[in-house]
């Protein structure tokens, strides 16, 4: 028996920083009602898909920053995203900075959040590998300032949703492979990754010809290991100033991308994802309790950095 799914990419082009999110909202809409025209079950937007990406920029005034942060979801400018997934009975996925005071303290994350077809809040997941770096850095041509604007999170999670078990990552997440196999050991069947990548990399300008490359791989090495499907969607296009990579795409459990973007705007793309196709991998070649041998994969969790060459050297990190 098939478990379908019919998920849409809801890819967005560029958010400038003047762009309002009831504006943005908008926008999101017009994809939600294409991808219900189309017979879609679920849609997924970007990694901070309500604002442009503000961790290009130093900003000294914390409330500045939290400009770019909401502090209540559903609020009044998002409700109307909410409403139309209950009126059209979809679900969606969506990237946003979260402001959250717990236990009286206020928390600042890189988050994304899974609502189901009757618009509630199933699962939240804040960003784990957060990318750049702390202080001003003047010599870049932009920033990347996600280790000083948020706080990481501290765990991969997995939700019964849409008829299988759904998780969800967010842009460098989606470089790592303990992120995929986190998830793959709670028998994750589809990955939502929504991404902000700009092509220029300031610190190894050398990878940037290969910066779509880049993503396509370290995807679909995740889905295929981990007998996932993967939807990996992008912020695309120049976005004050800065061009990002676009790269959206659909990736089944063999590791084959089936339906993709063909421009750097808000577009949609679309794919039938059978969630059983996940178990002949699952069963065989990546029958984790048949084959992993745990003993041997101590470093991964006991080290965070590489251990000393032989001779004692070490590659010095360009950061
Ligand atoms: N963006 C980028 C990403 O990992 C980056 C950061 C760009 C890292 C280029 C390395 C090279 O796709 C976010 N938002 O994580």
């Amino acid at each position: 028996m098939a478990r379908f799914v019919n998920v849409a990419i809801g890819q967005l082009g560029p958010i400038a920083r003047e762009e309002t999110r009831t504006a943005v909202v908008a926008r999101l809409t017009s994809l939600m009602r294409q991808a219900h025209a189309t017979g879609c079950d679920l849609i997924v937007y970007p990694e901070l898909a309500l604002t442009t990406f503000f961790p290009r920029w130093y900003m000294a005034d914390q409330r500045e920053i939290d400009t770019y942060f909401e502090r209540e979801m559903p609020g009044p400018e998002t409700r109307p995203l909410f409403d139309l997934a209950r009126e059209l009975s979809m679900g969606f996925c969506l990237g946003y900075a979260e402001l959250a005071v717990e236990d009286g303290i206020v928390h600042r994350y890189n988050t994304s959040i899974l609502v189901d077809k009757a618009g509630a809040i199933v699962a939240k997941y804040r960003k784990v590998h957060l990318p750049g770096h702390a202080e001003h850095e003047p010599w870049r041509k932009f920033q990347h300032l996600e280790k000083r604007y948020f706080e990481p999170g501290v765990r991969f999670g997995v939700t019964d949703a849409f008829g299988g078990v759904i998780g969800m990552a967010i842009c460098n997440d989606r470089r790592w492979p303990e992120t995929y196999r986190v998830m793959g050991l709670q028998g994750v069947e589809m990955v939502l990754i929504g991404y902000n990548t700009p092509v220029h990399n300031p610190l190894a300008p050398e990878h940037d010809h290969l910066s779509t490359f880049h993503n396509r791989i370290v995807m679909q090495a995740g889905a295929y290991q981990n007998g996932t499907w993967v939807i990996g969607v992008a912020k695309a296009g120049i976005e004050e100033g800065v061009d990002h990579i676009g790269g959206s795409c659909i990736i089944a459990p063999s590791g084959e991308i089936v339906a993709a973007c063909a421009t750097k705007g808000d577009e949609i793309a679309l794919a039938r994802c059978d969630l059983d196709l996940c178990n002949s991998y699952k069963q065989t070649i990546f029958n984790f309790d048949l084959h992993r041998q745990p003993r041997a994969y101590g470093p991964i969790v006991e080290q965070k950095g590489q251990t000393l060459m032989a001779d004692g050297s070490k590659v010095a990190p360009r950061r």
